[in-house]
């Protein structure tokens, strides 16, 4: 091995022997009037068939490395193409959109509070939402509530409407009768009034609803005042299966039965809306074929 310096002062190693002139292959001597042939271009070193197959592996060989990106591009911009390719396309979706997506919002069910006043609508409301009674609550206040509440291990919201005071004014109750789902019915036990104006509640709510299986329950409160009845339980419950809806006694201040209502409603709400769901779909009967109540102008 011997080293000798170029004419560009570069430092030229060559490991094979001198040729006979003394001169190195593949170095350029300035006195030669012509390059001499690079080493291997040399038909004596390699052929001319190894140097077109040493050029095809080049060639092949650069263009096979970026085939698969190209490959996986081509297969996420048209959606097709190779097994892995849409093996990550598809675990890319899911994660993408298990990322993006909102978890879907609780169904909402809404109910109403209906009844003459002082019988305990907003105790009861109070006790469902607070869990605590209320003496002496606001007589003409109305107001709403919303709650989250776990309904048979669903999460649901409920939104009570607690009506007082405008309600004599037709256009307003309406109004409220027409927003709501489900409808508790309340008098207080200790008062007939009350018991007899449920009559009147029921047929202004049908009349709005024009619905006469809308969610309804009939509560007899303030059920711990016993020595204090006037309304008997058979009374209540034979009014309750004139209309076909469940009659309950609850007490606000005890708090017997208070979630029993509102849960059961809910239910009532819920089960309600999957039926006109099924209908919607087209699987049942017309919803509209439910709706018997009909007006009647005098
Ligand atoms: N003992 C007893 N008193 C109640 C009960 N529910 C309500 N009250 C009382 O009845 C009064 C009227 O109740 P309130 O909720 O304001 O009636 P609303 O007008 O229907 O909303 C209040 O003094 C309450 O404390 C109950 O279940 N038992
Ligand atoms: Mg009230």
């Amino acid at each position: 091995m011997s080293t000798m310096s170029g004419v560009d002062g570069t430092r030229v190693t060559n490991r094979s022997s001198y040729s006979r002139d003394g001169r190195t292959p593949g170095v350029y001597y300035p006195a030669d009037p012509q390059p001499p042939p690079r080493a291997h271009h040399s038909a004596s070193t390699r052929t001319r068939k190894e140097a077109w197959s040493g050029l095809v592996t080049r060639v092949v060989t650069s263009l096979r490395r970026p085939l698969p990106r190209v490959r996986r591009y081509l297969a996420l911009l048209t959606g097709s193409s190779t097994s892995a390719a849409s093996t990550t396309t598809a675990s890319n979706t899911t994660t993408m959109s298990g990322a993006k997506k909102n978890p879907p919002a609780p169904a909402l069910h809404k109910v109403i509070m209906v009844g003459s006043g002082g019988v305990g609508k907003s105790a009861l409301t109070l006790q469902f939402m607070y869990d605590e009674f209320v003496e002496d609550y606001e007589p003409t206040k109305a107001d709403s509530y919303r709650k989250k509440v776990v309904l048979d291990g669903e999460e649901v919201q409920i939104d009570i409407l607690d009506t007082a005071g405008q309600e004599d004014y037709a256009a307003i109750r309406d109004n409220y009768f027409r927003s709501g789902e489900g409808f508790l019915c309340v008098f207080s036990i200790t008062e007939d009034d009350s018991f007899q104006a449920t009559q009147e509640f029921r047929e202004q709510i049908l009349r709005v609803k024009n619905d006469e299986h809308i969610p309804f329950l009939l509560v007899g409160n303030k059920a711990d005042l016993t020595e204090r009845r006037k309304v008997s339980e058979a009374e209540a419950k034979n009014r309750a299966s004139q209309w076909g809806v469940p009659y309950v006694e609850t007490s606000a201040k005890t708090r017997a039965n208070v979630d029993k209502v509102f849960y059961d409603l809910m239910r009532e709400i819920r089960s309600r809306k999957l039926e006109d769901n099924k209908n919607t779909n087209g699987k049942g009967k017309d919803p509209g074929k439910r709706k018997k109540h009909k007006c009647c102008i005098l």
